[in-house]
């Protein structure tokens, strides 16, 4: 059964709010959860237990078929997908702020590009860490491999962040968001030792949204 917790739209009739689920504050809801708190969207965490069953129960897998977190519930648009969640949060409530708008093509295009390359680039190596350690020799290659990708990730960074504070030259945006949700899983590889990656961190550190969403505890 699903602990549904306050029904925020009940409580307060003309306030619309957004429904997070998720299992933790660190898991990849953390990003969304960073970008609802910048935008000061209303939103409401409804925690999963995935040892009580929550992430299999019926009335979750209607949401999300394949039982994974997080999904967001805004009315009737139910979305999953870390990326997706906030590429949406940041157009449907950003009013521009921290989300390139389409007419301004390239912006837009670069912005697309540090979304998409969060998860699917950046977040699919550190990924390896978790699922391809089954023996100490399958630890060994993986190790080998995500530093290597590391490398690669560094030539693409540090260029951009040595000349600009975020990851577009116009400022702080959701991409930034992203990567600071991310980077911190290859802190070891990718950032400890690199000035400005860790100048790129602390910035995002010390964010106040980022410490209400609690996602560098
Ligand atoms: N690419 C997806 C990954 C979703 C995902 O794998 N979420 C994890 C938690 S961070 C999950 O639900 N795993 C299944 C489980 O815990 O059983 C996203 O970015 O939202």
């Amino acid at each position: 059964m699903l602990r549904f917790g306050l029904d925020y739209r009940e409580a307060n009739p003309m306030t619309k709010t957004v429904k997070l689920y998720a299992q933790a504050y660190q898991d990849r809801s953390d990003r969304v959860r960073w970008l609802l708190e910048e935008l000061k969207v209303p939103y409401e965490n409804v925690w999963l237990n995935k040892k009580n069953g929550d992430l299999a129960s019926p009335s979750y897998l209607a949401l999300n078929p394949q039982g994974r977190t997080p999904t967001l519930v805004d009315d009737d648009i139910v979305l999953f997908e870390s990326t997706a969640l906030c590429l949406y949060i940041a157009d449907t409530y950003g009013n521009g702020s921290l989300a390139p708008r389409a007419e301004n093509k390239k912006l837009r295009a670069e912005y697309m590009q540090w979304m998409t390359w969060s998860t699917g680039s950046l977040e699919c190596v550190i990924a390896r860490m978790f699922t391809h350690v089954s023996s100490p020799e399958e630890t060994q290659v993986t190790k080998t491999y995500v530093k290597e990708q590391c490398q690669i990730f560094q030539k693409l960074l540090v260029p951009i962040l040595s000349k600009h504070d975020y990851i577009l030259s116009t400022g702080f945006s959701a991409a930034d968001i992203m990567l600071g949700a991310i980077i911190p899983g290859a802190h070891e590889f990718l950032v400890e030792g690199i000035k400005p990656l860790e100048a790129y961190m602390n910035r995002l550190k010390a964010r106040e949204a980022a410490v209400k969403a609690k996602v560098f505890e």
